[in-house]
């Protein structure tokens, strides 16, 4: 028995199915150990998606993922992955290698400070420094990436501590994670609020999107009758069939959905996570603000709750919801601004134009996809059409990133979703940009036999901040390029590929690529004139409302 040994032995104890990512020479104890185990290490063609997908088993399953890279280069091509999931709230545990530590014989060969290169980018880095202590350290590592706030942990094994004899220690027993729940005087507090209301608002942040607290938090919203309104990140937490959904913030003001938050006099932030573009801007005046989360709320210039309600919030909704049920007679007060918020996000979703417009894209996506079905963005301009338009009726079906919003994480993260749900649709949604900065992983989807569908949006440019160019008034340049022939492309890596040539052509491409099963590569032209015409001029003309 080696550290390598004890170290796989503690994933094991930890649950650990599956290690992604790319190993190299100090970590070959360890692949030697994960070769007579019952993980299965999935190799990347890059470490940053080893990283994007480990996070996002995190997001999906509450239980963090794990990836592996070698010492240097293998460890930094982690931190954007370590960003992602910090800012996101993934849980994630990171192994990288390192040269030995009790002597120097390659001197500083491809030897970074990863430990401190980690500290901004985890919850957690520590480098291991003797076999015995690693069945603690890997506890604590799944125990702090695990616990609220999730995200990222670091552990360093160095390559002799890797190859040591280790004395057989057993590994620490995982126990649930459990929170305190929001004592009563706090829960009576919420509740007067709630009831003195006239015009009360839901808003579901990213840790409303927890996978323990669906039920819980479905329950809650049913029991009230509240309207609600999600985040980009909270969206899909309660069924957006329930008829009580206002819309998602995708943009921060002047959206339709900000006219039920201009109306309301009481917002209740359930998980606002303040890492996301803020979904509405609070300041002088405006609505009072209770956040409910599992821990208090962070003050920012534009959010800065005025009450608030903190523990497990699972079992605290329960416990409000038990103080409030049949006694809001307000609760549906801001109901009636529902249909004229909805009609204008659906409106020209069925238009028939070529190249296609982003709505018509969201609607036929919706079409495709089963309620079940796993939706993954990359991100780009389509990112605000999708929040702004798609919906969701089960937790967890669109997956984004309005957190550290980076490009590269769509087809990784939506590998991880087909891994984990192989009896349901999934699709990746990327840019021509975003898909290109990880495409190689297509190679890995197709080893792995998955069944997964990838939209790409061609306009053969960086669509997004082309626009954001133009809006600023700044001349059309310099963010245009050039693609590769998508269908080849698939088909050079054993994939399908194929071209959507007609506006009434991607339903039926998208479901016959599902039919058919394996990996597919879809491009669509998409035309992105609709996003000055809508998020800007429309917008633009629809003036915040006067206040009641
Ligand atoms: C790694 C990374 N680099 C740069 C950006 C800035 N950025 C945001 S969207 C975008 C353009 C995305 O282009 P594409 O993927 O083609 O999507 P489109 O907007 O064209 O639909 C860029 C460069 C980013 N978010 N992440
Ligand atoms: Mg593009």
């Amino acid at each position: 028995m080696n550290g390598a040994d004890l170290l796989v032995a503690a994933l094991q104890n930890e649950g650990v199915t599956r290690i992604f990512g790319v190993p190299g020479e100090e970590n070959l104890d360890v692949v030697e150990a994960l070769r007579r185990s019952t993980i299965e290490l999935v190799l990347t063609r890059h470490e940053q998606p080893a990283a994007f997908m480990a996070a996002t088993h995190g997001r999906l399953t509450g239980k963090p993922g794990v990836c592996l890279a070698t010492l240097g280069p293998g460890a930094l091509n982690f931190t954007t992955g370590a960003a992602y999931a910090l800012l996101g709230a993934m849980p994630m545990v990171m192994i990288t290698g390192q040269k030995g530590i009790l002597s120097r014989k390659q001197a500083g060969f491809q030897m970074v400070d990863t430990v401190s290169t980690m500290t901004p980018l985890t919850k957690m880095t520590r480098q291991i420094v003797s076999p015995a202590s690693i069945p603690a350290i890997v506890r604590d590592a799944f125990r702090v990436a695990q616990q609220e706030r999730p995200g990222p942990v670091h552990l360093e094994l160095p390559e002799d501590i890797a190859g040591a004899d280790a004395p057989t220690v057993a590994p620490i027993p995982p126990h649930p994670i459990d929170m305190p729940v929001a004592q009563p005087a706090a829960l009576d507090r919420a509740a007067e609020l709630i009831r003195g209301a006239q015009r009360p608002l839901i808003m579901l942040g990213a840790a409303a999107s927890r996978p323990r607290l669906a039920a819980a938090l479905a329950d809650f919203v049913r029991r009230l009758q509240i309207p609600f309104f999600n985040t980009q990140m909270g969206k899909g937490s309660v069924a957006g069939g329930s008829g009580l959904y206002m819309g998602t913030a995708a943009l921060s003001e002047r959206d339709y959905v900000h006219d039920a938050v201009d109306h309301a006099d009481l917002i209740i932030a359930i998980g606002h996570d303040t890492i996301e573009k803020p979904p509405f801007l609070m300041g002088p005046g405006g609505p009072t603000v209770l956040h409910v989360g599992y821990l208090p709320a962070v003050v920012e210039e534009v959010f800065f709750p005025h009450a608030e309600l903190v523990g497990d919030v699972g079992p605290s909704l329960t416990l409000l919801a038990d103080r409030l049920e049949g006694r809001l007679p307000n609760a549906g007060a801001l109901l009636g601004l529902r249909n004229a918020i909805l009609r204008h996000i659906e409106d020209r979703a069925e238009e028939s134009r070529y190249p296609l417009t982003p709505q018509r894209i969201v609607h036929d996506v919706r079409q495709v996809m089963p309620e079940d079905g796993i939706v993954c963005l990359d991100n780009g301009m389509y990112k605000i059409w999708f929040a702004r338009n798609y919906r969701t009726r089960v937790a967890n079906t669109l997956l984004l990133d309005n957190a550290l919003a980076t490009m590269g994480a769509g087809l990784p993260s939506a590998i991880m979703a087909a891994l984990l749900n192989p009896t349901r649709r999934v699709m990746a949604v990327c840019g021509d940009g975003g898909f290109m900065m990880n495409s190689q992983e297509v190679e890995t989807a197709v080893r792995l036999r998955l069944n997964l569908v990838v939209l790409i949006l061609q306009d053969n440019a960086y669509g997004m901040i082309r626009w954001k160019q133009g809006v600023d008034g700044f001349p059309d340049f310099g963010m245009t390029f050039g693609n590769p022939d998508f269908v080849a492309y698939a088909q050079a890596y054993g994939a399908k590929g194929s071209r959507v040539e007609t506006s009434d052509g991607l339903a039926p491409t998208l479901n016959a690529a599902f039919d058919a099963g394996g990996v597919h590569l879809i491009s669509v032209p998409v035309d992105y004139s609709e996003n000055m015409r809508v998020l800007v001029q429309e917008l633009q003309a629809h003036a915040p409302k006067d206040k009641p």
